[in-house]
Parts: C-alpha cells; sequence; structure tokens
C-alpha cells in the first residue's frame, strides 16, 4: 500500500494531474486525494485547478460534469464502468416526451443526470443548492429529474413552486428505512439523526437535519451534539470521523454504493499510467449541456 501510494504521488507531478474524491470514496481512494468533496464542492475545484489532467473518483455523471466545465483539460474516471444507477433512469427521449406535455415548465436536472439529459435542462443542482435553485427559477411549474425523493423534500421547502417529479430513486438511501434509523437510535439515544435528501420522506421526517454530504461534514464540526447517525452512503463516515477524532458517527452498513466501490489505488495508478479511460462526450452534447451546469454555478 506505502509504495502504490509513493508511485501515484510521483507520478501526480510527472503528470500535472489533480485527484479529486468524491465524500463516498474509500477510505484509501479519499486520503490520496488531493481534495474531497461533493460534486458542487469538485465542480468548482475542477474549473479552479492549474493541473492539465483530473482525476476524478467518483461515478461518471461526476467525471463528466468535470469535462463539460473543462474541455480542454483531460479527465479520467479510473473505472470506466463506474456509474450512477439512478442518473440511469431518466434518457433524453423520455424527458423530451414530458417537456412536450408541459411546455411552460423549467426543467431542473440533479447534477446526477446524464450529459444528454442535461443538455435538456434549463439549469442544473446538487443537494447541496436545490433549494436555491428551484426557487431561482421563473416559471411556476418546475420539471424535476430523475430523483423524486430530493425532488419532493424541495417541493415542500418551495411550496410556491408546482414540481412535475421524475419516478427515480436512489436505492442506496431509498432503502434506508424508518425501523434502521430508529433501531440504532434505541442504541445511541444521544445522536443527532442527520439524513441526505435522496432518503424517502418519512425517513427525512424522522431526522433531526437533512443535508447534502458536505452540509453533513460543515454540520457535524459546528454541532453541540457529540455522537451522530448518519444516513447517507457510509463512505462519509471515514471523512467525519478523520475531522472529528473527538466525536463518533454511525453509520448505515446497508447503505453502500457499489459504483463508489469501484475506485481502487490500483486503478488510479494504472490510469496516471496510461491517461485512460478518458471522458469523451460528442461535441455538440457538450456545448449544450454545459449551459445549465454553468448556470447553477453562478449561482454558488
Ligand atoms: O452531490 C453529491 O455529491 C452527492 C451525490 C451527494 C451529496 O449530497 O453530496
Ligand atoms: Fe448514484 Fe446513489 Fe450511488 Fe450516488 S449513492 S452514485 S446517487 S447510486
Amino acid at each position: 500500500m506505502e509504495q502504490i501510494y509513493q508511485q501515484i504521488q510521483e507520478l501526480k507531478k510527472t503528470r500535472r494531474a489533480v485527484i479529486l474524491a468524491h465524500n463516498y470514496q474509500t477510505p484509501e481512494v479519499q486520503d490520496i486525494a488531493d481534495y474531497v468533496g461533493d460534486s458542487l464542492d469538485l465542480s468548482l475545484t475542477a474549473t479552479k485547478t492549474k493541473a492539465t489532467t483530473i482525476i476524478f473518483c467518483g461515478v461518471d455523471f461526476m467525471a463528466e460534469s468535470a469535462k463539460l466545465l473543462n474541455p480542454k483539460k483531460t479527465v479520467i474516471l479510473p473505472d470506466a464502468t463506474a456509474s450512477c444507477p439512478m442518473a440511469a433512469m431518466v434518457d433524453g427521449e423520455s424527458l423530451s416526451a414530458l417537456m412536450d406535455k408541459h411546455p411552460d415548465a423549467d426543467v431542473v436536472a440533479y447534477i446526477n443526470t446524464t450529459a444528454a439529459v442535461k443538455a435538456l435542462a434549463d439549469i442544473c443542482c446538487t443537494s447541496a443548492n436545490g433549494v436555491q435553485v428551484v426557487k431561482s427559477r421563473a416559471a411556476k411549474q418546475i420539471i424535476f429529474v430523475p430523483d423524486r425523493n430530493l425532488g419532493a423534500y424541495i417541493q415542500k421547502q418551495v411550496p410556491e413552486k408546482d414540481m412535475i417529479l421524475w419516478p427515480g430513486v436512489c436505492r442506496t438511501h431509498h432503502d434506508i428505512t424508518t425501523d434502521d434509523i430508529k433501531t440504532l437510535h434505541k442504541k445511541h439515544p444521544a445522536a443527532e439523526i442527520l439524513v441526505h435528501p435522496e432518503c424517502r420522506p418519512d425517513v427525512v421526517e424522522l431526522a433531526h437535519h437533512v443535508f447534502s454530504t458536505n452540509g453533513m461534514v460543515k454540520h457535524a464540526k459546528t454541532s453541540p451534539a457529540q455522537e451522530f447517525i448518519i444516513g447517507t452512503e457510509q463512505g462519509l463516515c471515514y471523512r467525519l470521523q478523520k475531522e472529528n477524532p473527538g466525536k463518533t458517527f454511525y453509520s448505515l452498513p446497508k447503505a453502500l454504493c457499489e459504483n463508489m466501490k469501484k475506485i481502487t489505488l490500483e486503478k488510479v495508478l494504472k490510469s496516471l499510467q496510461t491517461l485512460e479511460p478518458q471522458i469523451e462526450l460528442p461535441t455538440r452534447i457538450m456545448q449544450k449541456a454545459r449551459v445549465p451546469l454553468q448556470r447553477m454555478m453562478e449561482l454558488s
């Protein structure tokens, strides 16, 4: 492990590469990264870096977003099969059909979408800024894709909008039940319950706070609570524990995203050696899909 770590550090310099890792990555990958964050944070970092190559440790839509914002840079996803099943729940054709039915609606695409879907959207959002993004639109009607749980959460915060929700979910979050949370809370009654808005509405209802992963990171630092139940993909608990050594974080073992765990140190090293597999997107899609992402960034 020490040797591969050294090799990555050295090659990173010769390649003028930066390693970005999502909060759900494995501990080893988080430890080798230059930046660890959520998709909004990492997209912002990707636009600011002077590196010529971005090694994106996450899933496809995140690396694609980095490419859309940095078309001249080499963007590498160390495992080309690391894909978000929720992003695959909506395609351009079916979204277009829904848009035809609601010609006055604005389309807000969660960043967890393919570039082809982003190309049809008015603006993108992440779980960190969804409420702000929906509020910012002039249209009353909003088509929101693909996460219906996040959409329902936003609708509750922004009752003045009329949101049409796509029926997609993230299984990693949707499969967390109120029983899972209650069982853990019985064992640790002093723990604060933090959940992600991709969780189902009854789980969101039960929580003390609802946050994106970076929101949880910020909150854990300042909260007087010493223990926390973390209702999101378990990888985040490694970062939380590392940054708050005196506090305790309880994860849900079933909240695991297999795609996020496909990136390994070996694959990171290999991608630095070969500069493969690169993200490549058709120019026409790139030009269109960049616009809603940039609109979101301007709001941030
Ligand atoms: O926006 C992201 O990075 C995701 C997928 C989760 C979160 O809330 O940070
Ligand atoms: Fe997609 Fe859910 Fe995995 Fe995130 S945790 S990449 S939304 S399947």
